[in-house]
């Protein structure tokens, strides 16, 4: 409830004294209606003693309305919520939130659950949520379980508002992601009520990373029906305790007799967001992650005959009524130069794969951001297009050069029958801003660059410099190989020539010839010749993406 500021009379006291004498007048300070606010002395210190107030004059400062604290609400789990663990995610922890109705004057929310563990949030973000780690799903059991939430005001005296929740959760069925991609197959029918939620952290076996995922569903308000506030779904990866992503959306983004089921899945990096083949899609990444950042993909699909088809929600619905965003455990300082960055990404629903998130070909860019706040260690906004997001370090402003891994100095070939080669390719990536136009060059004859010797990488983006090795004789060759453009790197090289006594034992193709082609490179590129075919095949047969805002 907001009470109504109305006034602050007499507002002036004048203070003097005369030599060793001190007067002083007495305040008299009335707020209407009682209880709505509080004032305080400008300057505040003045006249503590009387004896020592000298000449001033002192006003009385209408500091703010008093919030009556009445109500606080608990946004996640909400009351009532089914949540289905997917396999192998028995170590996530259940992210708690809540939020009052006076934000900015609520001291602390403090949660409860089952009696046997307790926790206090002092920290709200820019909305008033207050969220926390709860216990994990192995720590809380398979079961039903009951939160509770207290909260206390700011000011005296203290009120302390309750409010309980039950949950349970419950191990999904393995065929309820048969394909193990974190997600549902189906994930209307996985989610089949208001309340039903999934939580999972699948491991992508191409990075060994683990994907994220957390999902609800909601039903549209119903006229005269309770307002449960916004859908919150915060996710946090066990092996990063700081960082925690909290997702919300308010519930009238669904119109009458829609259900809904909001999606955020994070990691750490994009292949193992997206898959290393669709993460390819994506465009250069605009500079640097933030320290300790993650990807956040954040999907909301729709339907309107319970969940027998979807689609996505239209964007233009988000312009009205904004998803926020906060990304917790990030190595910001308050006031310096970051920005979050989007990038177009799809749920699709694959008739023999399932449900799945996908990457759309475009740039990252800022266009769906709006309030973007940088907080301590932490970055929020509101977000009006749903699509993958992750914070970025403000470019800077020439282009700059890196090699990745960073720590890669020496490169080591070992033995290398003579008539044959090896390959080692090494990433060149432009950490600046602005175009770096740069080259990789050897100073020995025995390697060279045989591709991606020549790079224009704008902000972010980098490229694969391959370097042979081919030695000419049974000796010990070294050189280095010496990337510019935006600064200088190099890497140091070495081999070894080795005379094989059965020319056809090994590796190698016969010296005599075109250029040896090692046989699984055939084979890597019908895969990925494959891949594509599989991955052209299932974009024709989704609905598209949604556009920007
Ligand atoms: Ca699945």
């Amino acid at each position: 409830m907001v009470m109504k500021r109305t006034a602050v009379f007499l507002v002036l006291a004048m203070l003097t004294s005369w030599g060793a004498f001190a007067v002083s007048y007495g305040l008299a300070v009335t707020v209407e209606p009682a209880d709505t606010g509080y004032v305080q002395l400008d300057p505040s210190t003045v006249c503590q003693n009387t004896t020592n107030c000298g000449n001033k004059v002192v006003k009385a400062v209408f500091m703010s309305e008093q919030c009556a604290l009445e109500d606080v609400r608990i946004l996640s789990p909400r009351d009532g919520s089914m949540f289905k663990v997917g396999r192998e995610s028995s170590d996530l922890p259940i992210i708690l939130s809540a939020a009052t109705n006076c934000i900015g004057e609520t001291r602390r929310v403090t949660f409860i659950v089952d009696d046997g563990w307790e926790t206090i949030d002092l920290m709200p973000d820019q909305n008033g949520l207050y969220t926390i780690t709860g216990p994990s799903v192995a720590n809380l059991g398979y079961g039903p379980h009951i939160l509770r939430v207290a909260a206390t005001n700011k000011d005296q005296p203290e009120v302390v508002v309750e409010d309980f929740a039950s949950f349970t959760l419950e191990a999904a069925p393995a065929d309820v992601d048969d394909d193990t991609n974190g997600l549902p197959d189906n994930t209307f029918s996985a989610l089949h009520m208001d309340g039903a939620s999934w939580i999972s952290a699948a491991v992508v076996p191409e990075t060994l990373n683990r994907r994220l995922t957390i999902a609800t569903r909601w039903e549209a308000p119903v006229e005269g029906g309770p307002d449960a506030g916004a859908i919150v779904l915060s996710i946090k990866n066990p092996a990063r305790p700081a960082q925690i992503v909290t997702v919300s959306a308010p519930r009238s983004l669904l119109k009458e007799g829609e259900s809904g089921i909001l999606i955020v899945q994070i990691a750490p990096d994009l292949p193992t967001l997206f898959g290393p083949l669709e993460s390819e899609l994506l465009g250069a990444e605009p500079s640097l992650l933030v320290g300790g950042g993650q990807y956040v993909e954040v999907s909301a699909i729709v339907s309107l005959d319970n969940g027998q088809t979807y689609t996505e929600v239209d964007s233009g619905r988000f312009d009205e009524e904004p998803i926020h965003l906060s990304i917790r455990g990030l190595d910001v300082i308050p006031g310096s130069s970051y920005l979050i960055y989007s990038h177009e990404s799809g749920f699709v629903r694959h008739p023999l794969l399932g449900d799945r998130v996908v990457a759309w070909e475009g740039e990252w860019n800022t266009d769906a951001i709006r309030n973007l706040v940088i907080t301590d260690a932490a970055m929020e906004a509101d977000v009006t297009s749903l699509s993958v997001f992750a914070p970025y370090q403000a470019p800077l402003e020439g282009p700059k050069i890196s090699l990745l891994p960073v720590d890669l100095s020496t490169q080591d070939y070992g033995f290398v029958t003579l008539g044959t080669y090896r390959d080692e390719t090494f990433t060149v990536r432009n950490v600046g801003g602005g175009v770096l136009a740069g080259t990789a060059t050897t100073t020995n004859d025995a390697f060279s660059v045989v591709s991606g010797g020549v790079f224009y990488l704008d902000p972010g983006e980098a490229t694969r410099v391959t370097v042979r090795f081919m030695p000419t004789a049974a000796e010990r060759y070294i050189g280095n190989v010496v990337f510019t453009g935006g600064g200088y790197a190099t890497i140091y090289l070495r081999g070894f020539g080795y005379r094989d006594p059965s020319p056809l034992s090994c590796s190698g193709a016969p010296s005599s010839g075109a250029v040896p082609t090692p046989g699984h490179a055939i084979a890597d590129a019908a895969l990925m010749a494959l891949a594509a075919a599989a991955l052209l095949l299932l974009r024709s047969s989704v609905f598209r993406a949604r556009g920007r805002a």
